[in-house]
């Protein structure tokens, strides 16, 4: 973020709809100062299609990602791709292999990809993610894709920001166990097998099989969709697979449940975050010399106006 483009201008580069002006409030959402510009936009978010991409690294989600926002150009809609990878922080390794995935749309005016960061978000990166969302879809694009690595918690709860979340996994590499173990199984609306050209497909497709047995879905029973997403195949049945999805969470009213848990979710995020960085300051200055933890809490709590 430039500090000499002040919020004026950025807001005036968003309204003209300019991915400048896109790009400069998404960075000023990851710097935590943002929420004059999200309240002001705020009103016009919900229009998006929101889809969420985890899985193991190399298991292909940029490759995915990439024959997703071709096939979502093919219907005509404007996309935005999010890229998450807070395993590298420092190399920017999985991220220039991301945009070299994504390369061949870097000159369509109707896509727009970014990787996030979140330098003073207090909602961490989730929330600075959460915020690009909200600022993609008030500024009008049809469909946004949100790439993460399934490897955490916060990444499981970035993927969830998400209408329709597909968890990727491929064949031959044990990824099926760690997933489960990882608790990512559990986030799924859709199971893609990539790279279904290999041998050891049908097997992951039977592990797969038997741990939806094990989490006993209720509702929405995931649908498990192959693809290659080097050549294409299978992207079409998963557009299909996303759509009923997400026709599905509108007939039950799930949509609208979604909606208010994200909601509150972020509500939660901020207030958290605000109150971790206060609640630190006072630890600090009451343990110093405190007597005891039951004292010193009782003064922290005090400056909050609230007791044991
Ligand atoms: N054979 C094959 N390779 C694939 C397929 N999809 C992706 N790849 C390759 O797998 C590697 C990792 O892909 P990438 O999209 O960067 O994975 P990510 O780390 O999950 O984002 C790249 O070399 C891709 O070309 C596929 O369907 N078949
Ligand atoms: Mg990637």
């Amino acid at each position: 973020m430039c500090p000499q483009v002040d919020f004026d201008t950025i807001v005036h580069d968003f309204d003209a709809r300019t991915q400048r002006g896109l790009a400069r409030a998404i960075s000023l959402a990851e710097s935590g100062r943002a929420a004059p510009l999200i309240a002001r936009v705020y009103p016009q978010v919900g229009r998006a299609m929101t889809i969420g991409l985890t899985g193991p690294p190399g298991v292909g989600k940029s490759t995915l990602s990439s024959a997703l926002v071709r096939k979502a150009r093919t219907l005509g809609k404007s996309v935005g791709v999010i890229s998450v990878d807070p395993s590298s922080p420092f190399s920017h390794g999985a991220l220039l292999g991301d945009r070299i995935r994504l390369t061949e749309h870097f000159v369509d005016a109707d896509v727009f990809i970014r990787s996030m960061a979140s330098r003073g978000h207090l909602g961490g990166l989730a929330g600075a993610t959460a915020d690009a969302v909200t600022l993609m879809d008030a500024y009008g694009l049809d469909v946004i894709l949100i790439e993460t690595v399934g490897v955490g918690q916060s990444e499981i709860e970035i993927a969830e920001l998400a209408q329709t979340t597909l968890v990727a996994l491929q064949p031959g590499s044990g990824d099926s166990v760690q997933v489960l173990k990882a608790g990512i199984m559990e986030i799924a609306d859709i199971f893609i097998i990539n790279k279904a050209d290999h041998p050891m497909a049908n097997q992951l497709r039977r592990e797969i099989r038997s741990m939806m047995e094990i989490l006993q879905f209720s509702g929405w029973v995931p649908e498990v969709v192959s693809t290659q997403a080097t050549t294409g195949v299978g992207i079409d049945e998963l557009w299909v697979a996303i759509e009923k999805h997400i026709a599905w969470l509108k007939t039950t009213g799930k949509m609208h449940e979604k909606r208010q848990e994200a909601f509150e979710h972020q509500v939660r995020q901020l207030a958290l975050g605000n109150i971790a960085v206060r609640l630190e300051d006072r630890v600090k200055a009451e343990s110093h010399g405190a007597s005891d933890p039951y004292a010193a809490a009782e003064r922290v709590l005090a400056t909050f106006n609230v007791s044991l």
